[in-house]
């Protein structure tokens, strides 16, 4: 279904600026014996409401259809997030003096990578996510974890049962509720008065300034900036209070401190005062985007193409969501790029969405030696890089699609 008004500040005027046509769900891996079924296909629209600031698509799928039929998402798969995981969880110990009397909860726990460090000091928590086989793993990790979506009702029936949170982790999860109203209301609901909701997202100013179109699918309803973030939790009565930027993040992220006090730092004034002269509370910030997408695309394909014409063989490493929508939206078939490597053995058996390439067990690249590797999860480039260091001393080159396609040497 498409909206016609902004899904935070229901303002009527939304204006769209990147068209990326109809793409299947990113993360709706096809398994071998359903290829020859259609998959569901939606339109992939970005918008931009004047009132909100906030970036969103256009397009509202069901979030069961996004977040537990399909999802084989599980967060503990990056060394480099375990290790920023460790560190945010350290550091709330020690800044919110957090012991045995403390409540953490996580909205999107996944498969319990940040909370089981709480659990390993002693601190009490609860994880709340949908996906039933990441809670799976959470609570067999010894993580607490409700499988359902949160909003104000859910928030609610914790405070009832288990009292006020002093900590509320919301990390990659702001992106992903189409009624973020209600997830935000039950945030308030469920936040001690002296507690702080701490919001991890990537960054829209990155997507945009440095392309990373591949980043836009339909679990991702908002592309949040400082200013978005701050209206909207103004709505809400809570203050936008600090913010810190995380560039190796998911091609950079920002993490939200928020609060119902107004204790709003220094960094949270510069943000904002930089957002706004820099454009990113006014459509015109975005009104190019379309264009610098559209040359990539066709720059990509057309490399491709030549590297494929000149016989050299190609695969690709990361069946990530953002992979699906490069894949499709750039056009690359199984006669481009054969295959695609990831270490998330839930995903490995499995095909990419819309474009079919079988998903494999990474050790395949040094068996199979491809001449290039098209790193479809940029995000991930030194971690990646550092684990096939065998592949490319024996010859084996990487292609990173954004932002301007190239070969790495
Ligand atoms: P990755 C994710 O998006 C998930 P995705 C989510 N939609 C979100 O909001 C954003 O992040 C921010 C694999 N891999 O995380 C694991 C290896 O094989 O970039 C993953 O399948 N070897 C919630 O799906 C994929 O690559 C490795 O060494 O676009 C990366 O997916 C590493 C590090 C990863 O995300």
């Amino acid at each position: 279904m498409r909206i016609t008004t902004c899904r935070s500040s229901g303002s009527q005027e939304l204006i769209p600026f990147l068209d990326l046509g109809v793409t299947p769900l990113a993360d709706a891996l096809v398994r071998p014996d359903q290829l020859d079924r259609p998959e569901p296909r939606f339109p992939l629209e970005l918008a931009f409401c004047p009132e909100s600031a906030l970036v969103q698509i256009t397009e509202d799928v069901p979030p069961e259809q996004l977040f537990v039929d399909n999802y084989l998402y599980f967060s503990s798969f990056s060394d480099h997030l375990l290790r920023h995981a460790r560190e945010h969880a350290t550091e709330l110990v020690r800044d919110r003096r957090l012991g045995a009397d403390s409540l953490v909860v996580e909205v999107a726990s996944n498969d319990g990578y940040l909370l089981r460090n709480f659990v390993d000091v002693g601190i009490p928590v609860l994880g709340v996510d949908p996906a039933p086989d990441q809670a799976a793993e959470a609570v067999a990790a010894g993580v607490p974890t409700l499988v359902e979506f949160f909003g104000d009702d859910l928030a609610r029936r914790i405070r009832d049962e288990h009292g006020l949170a002093d900590v509320i982790i919301a990390n990659n999860v702001f992106a992903h509720i189409p009624d973020i109203n209600d997830f935000t209301k039950g945030l308030g609901t469920l936040l001690a008065d002296d507690g702080i909701i701490t919001i991890e997202n990537p960054y829209v100013r990155d997507l945009i300034d440095h392309a990373e179109f591949d980043t836009i699918y339909h679990e991702h309803f908002y592309y949040h900036s400082c200013t978005s973030i701050q209206r909207h939790m103004r709505r809400h009565g809570l203050w936008l209070n600090d913010v810190r930027y995380f560039p190796d993040l998911h091609g950079g992220s920002l993490r939200w401190t928020v609060g119902h006090h107004d204790e709003r730092s220094e960094t949270v004034v510069r943000y904002l005062a930089e957002e706004h002269a820099a454009g990113l509370d006014s459509i015109d910030y975005y009104t190019e985007f379309a264009r610098r997408v559209d040359a990539i695309r066709h720059d990509l394909l057309a490399l491709l193409q030549q590297l494929r014409s000149d016989g050299a063989t190609i695969a690709a490493y990361g069946a990530a969501a953002k992979g699906a929508t490069l894949l499709n939206t750039v056009g690359i078939d199984t006669g481009l790029v054969s295959y695609v490597v990831d270490r998330n053995v839930h995903k490995q058996g499995l095909h990419m969405p819309g474009t079919h390439q079988p998903i494999l067990d990474p050790s395949v690249l040094l068996e199979d030696r491809p001449d290039y590797v098209l790193l479809l999860a940029w995000n991930f480039k030194d971690e990646i890089i550092a684990q096939q260091r065998d592949y490319l001393d024996a010859g084996g080159r990487f292609i990173v699609p954004v932002p301007t396609p190239e070969v790495l040497s």
